[in-house]
C-alpha cells in the first residue's frame, strides 16, 4: 500500500546541535553549553555536578556547524531535495536567557521568525521541539533543573510565547525531546544533579511529573491560541525491548522495561497514571508529590500525535548474571542480539524492529505516528567532494521498507523526518565525525574546518525517494 500522497517526507536537528553561536542575540546558557566532546561528554553526562567545576579544552555546542548563520542556505539544500517538514527546535535559553525572566528576548524570537519564513518560503511545513535537551542552565544551577516545580511554570509562560509568536508559521510541536530519556541521562533530559545518598527514581519520577504537567499545560496554551490548528505530539525514544530467550521470566522483564518507556507516553496520550505505575513506584521507592487539579489537567489535555525517535531495538534477559554483559555505549543499555549487526558506534541495526515498535506504538494509543528521528551515524570519508555513503542509503532503505510495511499493516503515520539530515554534532559524543546527514559538513572533533558543505551520494537517493513518494527506494 502507497504512502498517504501528502506524506510529510524531510529531515530533523536540534538548536543545540546545529545552531552554535551560543551567545549571539542575547542567548543564555543552556546545559549542554557546557559539555564536553569525545569520551570526557559520556563521563560529564553521568557526573554532571563535576562538570560545573570543570574546564574543558572544546565545547561543541559553541560553535557546531554555524546554522544560525547558514540557515538560508541549508534550508535551500532541504528544499532542493524536495522536504516537506522540516524538524528542529527552539533554543529556550535563546528566548528567556536564564529561563525564569517575565519577558523574552526579542532578538531570540526574531531569528526563529527568520528561519521559519524561509521554510515558508519553499513550503516547508517546520516541526518545532521545545526542548530539546537545552534547558537554561541557570534553572539548573538556581532552581536543580525539573526536580524544582518552578520549571513548570517558567516552562508555561516559554511555550505560550513561542506558541502567539509563531501560530501562523507553525502547525505541528514536541513539547519535550525523548522525555523518556529523563531515566536514562538525568542531566540531559531535566537537568538533574542526583547526590550519592538520594533515591535516584524518586528525583527522577518527580521531575517526570513536572515535565508531564508541563506538557499538558502546553497543551492547554496550544488550544486556547489556537484551537485545533496545533498540532501537539510527545516524543519518545522508541526501540522495543525484546526478551533475551522465549524464556516466561525473559518475555516477563521485557514486558516491564518496555512500560518504563512506554510509562511517559501512557500519560501523555491517554491522559493518566497507568494502573503499573502504582506497584512500579511502590518497588522503587518512589513518592510522587502531586498537586490538586494535575490529574484532571493531564486527562483533558493529552497529546494529538505520538512521535518517536528510532535507531535500534533493545534486548533484556531476566537472568541477572546474563543481563551482566549489557553494554551501555548507547543510552540505553542493552545485550547483543545474535541476530543483529550494529553501527560503528555498536547501535544495532534492527529495521524491523522499526515495525515492531510502529505496531505497538498505534495498537497502545491508536493516535497518528510520526517518526521524528532514524537514520545511520558513520564515519564519512569525503573524496572529490562528495561522500560514497553506499550504507547510509541501505540503512534507510531497509528502515523506510519496514515502515511501509508498517503502514500497510494498518499504522496510520503522518510523516518521517530522517536524523541530522545535514551533518551536526553528536548528543551523546559531542563528536562531528558521527555523521548522519545528506550533505556532509567539513568540520571535525575540534571545531576546525571550513564549515562548507558538500552534497552525499545520499542526497540524490533521498531527493528520489521523496519525488516517487517512497515507491522507488
Ligand atoms: P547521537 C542516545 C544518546 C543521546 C541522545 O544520537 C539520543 C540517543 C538515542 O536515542 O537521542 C537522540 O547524536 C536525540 C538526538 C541525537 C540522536 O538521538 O548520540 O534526540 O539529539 O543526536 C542521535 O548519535
Amino acid at each position: 500500500m502507497p504512502l498517504q500522497k501528502d506524506f510529510l517526507w524531510g529531515g530533523a536537528v536540534a538548536a543545540n546541535q546545529a545552531e552554535g553561536a551560543y551567545k549571539k542575540g542575547g542567548k543564555g546558557m543552556a546545559l549542554v553549553d557546557i559539555l564536553p566532546s569525545g569520551k570526557e561528554r559520556w563521563d560529564a553526562l553521568f557526573h554532571p555536578n563535576k562538570v560545573l567545576e570543570t574546564t574543558y579544552h572544546h565545547y561543541p555546542s559553541h560553535e557546531a556547524i554555524d546554522f544560525y548563520h547558514s540557515y538560508k542556505e541549508d534550508i535551500k539544500l532541504f528544499a532542493e531535495m524536495g522536504f516537506k517538514v522540516f524538524r528542529t527546535s527552539i533554543s529556550w535559553p535563546r528566548i528567556f536567557p536564564n529561563g525564569d525572566e517575565l519577558e523574552p528576548n526579542e532578538a531570540g524570537l526574531q531569528f526563529y521568525d527568520d528561519l521559519f519564513a524561509e521554510c515558508q518560503k519553499y513550503g516547508i511545513e517546520p516541526l518545532v521541539t521545545l526542548n530539546h535537551f537545552d534547558t537554561p542552565l541557570y534553572l539548573v544551577t538556581e532552581y536543580g533543573g525539573w526536580r524544582n516545580r518552578k520549571l513548570v511554570e517558567f516552562y508555561e509562560r516559554y511555550a505560550k510565547v513561542v506558541f502567539e509568536r509563531y501560530k501562523d508559521k507553525v502547525k505541528y510541536w514536541l513539547t519535550f525531546n525523548e522525555i523518556n530519556m529523563l531515566l536514562h541521562i538525568p542531566f540531559f533530559g531535566g537537568g538533574l544533579i542526583i547526590d550519592e545518598d538520594e533515591n535516584a527514581d524518586q528525583v527522577k519520577f518527580q521531575a517526570a511529573h513536572h515535565q508531564l504537567v508541563a506538557s499538558s499545560l502546553a497543551t492547554k496554551a496550544a488550544r486556547e491560541i489556537n484551537g485545533d490548528k496545533f498540532m501537539i505530539g510527545c516524543m519518545l525514544a522508541a526501540g522495543e525491548i525484546y526478551p533475551y530467550s522465549c524464556h516466561p521470566e525473559d518475555l516477563l522483564k521485557s514486558v516491564k522495561e518496555n512500560q518504563k518507556q512506554y510509562f511517559f507516553i501512557d500519560v501523555q496520550s491517554r491522559g493518566a497514571y497507568p494502573s503499573y505505575t502504582t506497584r512500579m513506584f511502590r518497588e522503587l521507592n518512589v513518592e510522587l508529590k502531586m498537586k490538586e487539579g494535575d490529574e484532571s489537567l493531564l486527562k483533558e489535555y493529552p497529546v494529538d500525535f505520538i512521535s518517536f525517535s528510532y535507531y535500534s531495538s533493545r534486548l533484556t534477559s531476566a537472568d541477572p548474571e546474563i543481563n551482566a554483559g549489557e553494554k551501555s555505549g548507547n543510552a540505553f543499555g542493552s545485550l547483543d542480539n545474535p541476530h543483529l549487526e550494529a553501527s560503528e558506534w555498536g547501535w544495532q541495526i534492527d529495521p524491523v524492529g522499526l515495525r515492531v515498535t510502529m505496531n505497538n506504538l498505534y495498537d497502545r494509543y491508536q493516535k497518528p505516528l510520526f517518526i521524528v528521528e532514524n537514520g545511520l551515524g558513520a564515519v564519512d570519508k569525503l573524496e572529490n567532494g562528495t561522500v560514497a555513503d553506499d550504507y547510509r542509503i541501505d540503512y534507510m532503505r531497509d528502515h523506510l521498507k519496514q515502515m511501509i510495511e508498517a503502514v500497510d499493516d494498518g499504522v496510520e503515520l503522518l510523516g518521517y523526518t530522517s536524523w541530522g539530515c545535514i551533518d551536526i554534532v553528536s548528543a551523546g559524543s559531542g563528536e562531528m565525525k558521527k555523521r548522519y546527514g545528506f550533505i556532509y559538513v567539513d568540520r571535525d572533533n575540534e571545531g576546525n574546518g571550513t564549515g562548507k558543505r558538500y552534497k552525499k551520494k545520499s542526497f540524490d537517493w533521498y531527493k528520489k525517494v521523496i519525488e516517487t513518494n517512497g515507491t522507488d527506494l
